[in-house]
């Protein structure tokens, strides 16, 4: 069994906080579109070695992580068995599975949004064979990212038909996780753009909004991705306080990226630190209880030792930001301004529920303007001393 992280680290991983990895995460080679890769790619007992000395909680796949596209049945066997035996000596699961609809060639104008109805439901076919892969290593969330599900131009799809040809494909593998008795929840990821010039469904609120319509709404929630909003200069914590709040939060992936520039898929908590934070205390204040996987991956400059440090840092980071915030929430002085600026009035009791004596209540109440505008919130106190605390010196 490969080394376990040091047990008297107060920030060593948790494994009740459910930490992932992604094969194609670990095993990122350094390619990316002007240059070739920069470490060789590790094979699924390498990473399972890599991830078990991290001390992480599981790993995930797309079907062709693990298994090429042209493997023979004799190859997929033997590397299946390989996997196997990588996450029994390292004490890894499975949680989650996703179906890669966006590298061949053939998915070049999208899956299941395609033009061509053959090629949707090679990508519904290519799924299924997915889930019967996931299946068989124990997971039981499904993520769907809609990897080319999109257009340069509008001229070429017609965005309507788009979305009514995502919700069948969607509704057909619902039914196939019914019947297969999978017990699989699916977890749609959105994305603004890249690798399409526009991608449907840009934002985390845009599925929240479609699965309502889906036959099995239930069976549906979200896997939102702290670059993907951040990349279109959103806060990702808002969006995921809305999945949360609708109790739509089934997966999520931790990582960083600056504004505006290109995918970058950077270590959780490597730059944006003050979101990093409140994403942190959000998924603990409310008992977030799914995997916090890292869909990230080390520098183009790393070396093998180098994605280790990758692996375990951004855990560790996890853990860290964890304890702030529970300082945060310890802090008598924070606690102190939150009573202040969160003023309380009996009168609030009248609109928590309509009746028309509330109505009426509520339209003679003596309520001033002006002697409202008076109350304090003294929010530059309160952020100074947040940042204090994430600075380490409170
Ligand atoms: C991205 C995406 C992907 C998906 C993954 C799961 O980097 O743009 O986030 O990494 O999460 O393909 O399907
Ligand atoms: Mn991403
Ligand atoms: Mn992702």
């Amino acid at each position: 069994m490969a080394k376990s992280a040091n047990p008297t680290d107060k920030y060593a991983p948790d494994k009740k906080l459910k930490f992932t990895f992604g094969l194609w995460t670990v095993g990122n080679p350094g390619r990316d579109p002007f240059g070739e890769p920069t470490r060789q790619k590790p094979d699924v007992r390498q990473i399972c070695d890599i991830l078990g000395t991290a001390g992480a909680y599981g790993v995930n796949f797309h079907d062709n992580d693990l298994i090429p596209i042209d493997a023979t049945p004799e190859q997929a066997a033997q590397i299946k068995s390989e996997f196997r035996k990588g996450l029994k000596d390292n004490g890894l699961v499975v949680p989650m599975a996703t179906t890669n609809l966006f590298s061949d060639p053939v998915f070049k104008d999208g899956a299941f949004t395609s033009n061509n109805a053959s090629i949707r439901a090679y990508a519904i076919q290519k799924t299924m064979r997915a889930m019967d892969l996931g299946a068989e290593f124990g997971a039981k969330i499904y993520v769907f990212w809609g990897g080319r599900e999109g257009a340069e131009s509008d001229a070429t799809k017609n965005p309507v038909d788009a979305v009514k040809r995502f919700r069948e494909a969607i509704d057909f593998l619902c039914e196939y996780n019914i019947e297969q008795k999978f017990g699989y929840k699916f977890a749609f990821e959105a994305k603004p753009n890249e690798p399409r010039g526009h991608m449907y469904f840009a934002v985390t609120g845009s599925y929240l909004a479609l699965i309502p319509t889906l036959a099995h709404p239930e069976m549906c929630g979200v896997n939102p991705e702290f670059a993907h909003e951040t990349m279109a200069g959103l806060n990702f914590v808002h969006h995921v306080a809305q999945a949360l709040e609708m109790g739509k939060l089934f997966h999520i992936d931790l990582n960083d990226q600056e504004m505006g520039r290109f995918d970058e898929d950077f270590r959780f908590g490597s730059t944006s630190y003050k979101s990093a934070f409140f994403l942190v205390k959000m998924l603990e204040d409310y008992k977030y209880n799914g995997p916090r996987h890292f869909d990230s991956h080390a520098y183009r400059q790393s070396d093998m030792q180098d994605v280790g440090a990758f692996a375990a840092g951004s855990m560790r980071t996890y853990m860290i930001l964890k304890e702030k915030a529970a300082r945060w929430n310890a802090d008598p002085e924070i606690q102190g301004l939150l009573k202040v600026i969160n003023a309380q009035d009996p009168i609030s009791k009248l609109t928590k529920n309509y009746s028309s004596g509330n109505a009426k209540k509520l339209l003679a109440a003596p309520l001033d303007r002006v002697e409202l505008a008076k109350a304090r919130l003294p929010y530059e106190q309160l952020d100074q001393l947040t940042a204090e605390i994430l600075f380490g010196v409170r």
